[in-house]
């Protein structure tokens, strides 16, 4: 990376964990008091008043600062064209968020032309701050951070959620350490860059929930692949971050468990 283009990262990345610190205290303001909630898409699709709070105070912080920069965001929606965008969430967890569950974040991540740059994910109850720009590394707190080394399946400790293929999410959780489904993707990929995880997976997300975090995998000597272990976009249907050790086992094991007949299909 160009040493202006690298400058340039390192002002918006300090800017953008401002954003996210603040957006950060509005939620903390707002956990456990008992916020009013309506449903999505599903049952189990909530948004909070402090989504919306959260995603206007993010776009217009960001809006002031970079002008020039297209804003996609969960709750506002937004255009992305052909230049740079931030994906923001403004909460990712909103249902640990609506029930006093401290796993939750926000996520804000600048893309440009297909590669990630910068990357912000701010957990205020659990406080934790994870800050990236690309070729600069992440850090955690501040601190850098790094992928773990595992390198056996039956040690490695995996984030996912069961919705995809029960039958493969149960066989991996039987054969490893075990899974953890934490309720916030944004955050879960962020702890593979951390080495708390040595994997992660899921199908369905969106670029929001993914922009940020798996650019810190990636900075942190981890890879990031969809499950097909086809090149990842932030567009992709599915995603597989892992500390790069265990990235081949990984796919291998999730193409071979996701081919078994469902258990309990889901429609
Ligand atoms: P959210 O809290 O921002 O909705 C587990 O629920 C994870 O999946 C969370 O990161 C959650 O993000 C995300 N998620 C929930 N519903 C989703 C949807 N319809 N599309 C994409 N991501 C979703
Ligand atoms: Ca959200």
């Amino acid at each position: 990376v160009h040493r202006d283009v690298r400058r340039e990262l390192d002002s918006i990345r300090g800017r953008a964990v401002e954003v996210a610190h603040e957006a950060g205290a509005l939620l903390s303001s707002g956990f456990r008091s008992t916020p009013r909630s309506r449903t999505k898409r599903t049952a189990a699709d909530l948004v909070t008043e402090f989504d919306e709070r959260s995603e206007a105070l993010v776009r217009e912080r960001l809006h002031d600062a970079f002008p020039d920069i297209a804003i996609v965001g969960e709750e506002g929606g937004g255009q992305r064209g052909e230049g740079a965008a931030f994906y923001v969430d403004p909460i990712d967890g909103t249902s640990n968020f609506a029930h006093g569950h401290p796993f939750f974040c926000v996520s804000i991540g600048l893309w440009e032309h297909g590669q990630p740059l910068v990357g912000v994910v701010h957990a205020p109850e659990m406080k934790l701050t994870f800050a990236a720009a690309r070729g600069a590394g992440v850090t955690r707190n501040g601190e850098p951070c790094r992928v773990s080394s595992t390198d056996a399946l039956e040690r490695a400790l995996l984030g996912s959620a069961p919705h995809d293929h029960p039958r493969a999410y149960l066989a991996l959780d039987r054969s490893t350490h075990g899974i953890r489904r934490c309720g916030a993707a944004a955050l879960e990929i962020s702890l593979v860059a951390d080495g708390g995880y040595d994997g992660f997976w899921d199908v369905g997300l969106a670029p929001w929930d993914l922009a940020a975090a798996t650019l810190f995998v990636t900075e942190a000597g981890g890879e990031v692949t969809d499950l097909e272990g086809r090149a990842f976009t932030v567009d992709a249907p599915s995603v597989l971050a892992s500390n790069g050790r265990l990235h081949g086992l990984l796919l291998t094991a999730l193409a071979h468990a996701r081919a078994l007949p469902p258990i309990d299909p889901v429609t």
